[in-house]
């Protein structure tokens, strides 16, 4: 997937205003999220490594928050002949918009339907596999166990969910130093001060990480039996759950 360079907060701003996931966004959104994510292309082509061991026949796969698709293309590419279905899920128009052209130039055989909606909404039902790669933490801190919870309950015995997040840690150094060494990966990747400055304040009330341990506790209340950490680089991690 290509696209324009991001640079949304290349300029000073007189008003921040907080994050969306909009037009401008989508133009740019492969770059930033590539250069913003640490580890996120091993991510991505693992999801759909780890999915082709546990998809069943005659299921669905969900991706929620699927953004312009990179995770269903990769679940696309590892489960041809699996006799599945990907439901792509994303409440941005603007995005949406973009994942169909997307689709519309990808070769792959598995259908997939493209869903604009809340995914606090969405029946799940008869699924093998769900992923939420950097999705709930949009979620409303309150109303993410419901969700996990619908998840699980519209899984199969078998399946998984894979969760990916930017997490926060208990102790304050551990924090700051997962917080700077992703400055740092940022700097690297040809982000400034300022830019890494003015991104961080118009996330701060949109995007709401927790510690892993709220997330393995969630998971297990919600009823899954496996739930292992899979991925981390810095403070973003994929952790898997399984039914
Ligand atoms: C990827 N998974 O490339 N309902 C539906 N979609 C939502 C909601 C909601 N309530 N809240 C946020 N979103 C992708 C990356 S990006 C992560 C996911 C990031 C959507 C939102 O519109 C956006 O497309 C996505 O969740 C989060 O692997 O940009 O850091």
């Amino acid at each position: 997937m290509v696209g324009d360079k991001d640079t949304i907060y290349a300029a000073p701003l007189d008003k921040m205003v907080d994050f969306r996931f909009d037009e401008r966004v989508v133009s740019v959104f492969p770059d930033m999220i590539q250069r913003s994510v640490p580890g996120y292309a091993t991510m991505i082509s693992n999801i759909g490594v780890l999915a082709a061991r546990h998809v069943k026949p005659n299921s669905r796969c969900y991706d929620l928050g699927c953004s312009l698709g990179a995770v269903s293309l990769s679940l696309r590419h590892n489960l041809a002949g699996k006799d599945c279905q990907i439901i792509a899920v994303d409440n941005s128009a603007a995005m949406l918009d973009k994942a169909r052209e997307v689709f519309a130039n990808d070769k792959g055989d598995v259908p997939v339907e493209l869903v604009r909606a809340d995914i606090n909404d969405i029946d799940i039902s008869q699924a093998s596999v769900v992923v939420m790669n950097f999705t709930l933490q949009f979620i409303a801190p309150e109303l993410r166990q419901a969700l996990i919870q619908r998840i699980y309950d519209g899984l199969m015995p078998g399946g998984i969910l894979i969760l990916s997040e930017k997490l926060a840690f208990e102790d304050e150094s551990t924090n700051q130093f997962h917080i700077d060494s992703h400055h740092d990966f940022k700097r690297a990747n040809g982000y400034s001060d300022m830019e890494i400055s003015q991104k961080r304040s118009a996330l701060e009330k949109v995007l709401i990480p927790e510690t892993l341990t709220v997330h393995q506790t969630r998971l297990k209340q919600a009823g899954f039996v496996f739930v292992e950490k899979w991925y981390q680089c810095f403070n973003f991690v994929s952790m898997v759950a399984v039914k």
